[in-house]
């Protein structure tokens, strides 16, 4: 007797343990993996340019359930990728200086870059970006993962901040 017992709760939690792996395999999956950060990304555009300086904008929503560190970033349309804030300069102008330590979203929330706001600072613009065109941007998050979106440049006239920092600006 003792022996069919065993045997028929060796087959109940069998049984259970299948069940379990049908119901939450997605979840199963996740723990296991390495978490990947990522970011649903809205309307990203970049202001048109000649040379010099432009900006990165858009809507980046976190739709995981874990905090998402941008650290950096970079795209082959110019030399350098800076993460900028825009302040109030002392005389009262709007200016922009790197953010050293990144940008960080919430699980729910949206990072908004926009026109005296934060942004990409794109340092160095290899060629005119134009109206229409197209380039691919590169983020990279804490931990080392890394997403590519794509931005289309529009003629944007407002927010001529200066730049505070040492770099080559004009
Ligand atoms: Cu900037």
């Amino acid at each position: 007797m003792r022996t069919s017992r065993i045997a028929l709760s060796t087959a109940l939690v069998a049984v259970i343990a299948a069940s379990a792996v049908g119901c939450t395999t997605t979840d199963d999956t996740e723990t296991i993996e390495v978490y990947t950060p990522e970011l649903t990304i809205s309307d990203p555009w970049v202001k048109a340019v000649d040379d010099g300086m432009t900006g990165v904008f858009g809507e980046f929503a976190n739709e995981t359930d874990q905090e998402v560190h941008i650290i950096g970033a970079s795209t082959d349309a110019a030399a350098m990728v800076e993460l900028h804030e825009t302040v109030d300069g002392v005389d009262g102008s709007m200016m922009m200086q790197e953010v050293h330590g990144g940008f960080t979203v919430a699980p729910g929330e949206t990072l908004t870059l926009e026109p005296g706001g934060l942004h990409l600072m794109l340092m160095g613009v290899v060629e005119p970006i134009l109206p229409g065109d197209e380039i691919a941007v590169t983020l990279e998050f804490a931990g080392g993962a890394t997403e590519e979106f794509t931005a289309t440049a529009k003629e944007y006239s407002g927010a001529n901040e200066e730049y505070t920092g040492d770099g080559d600006e004009e």
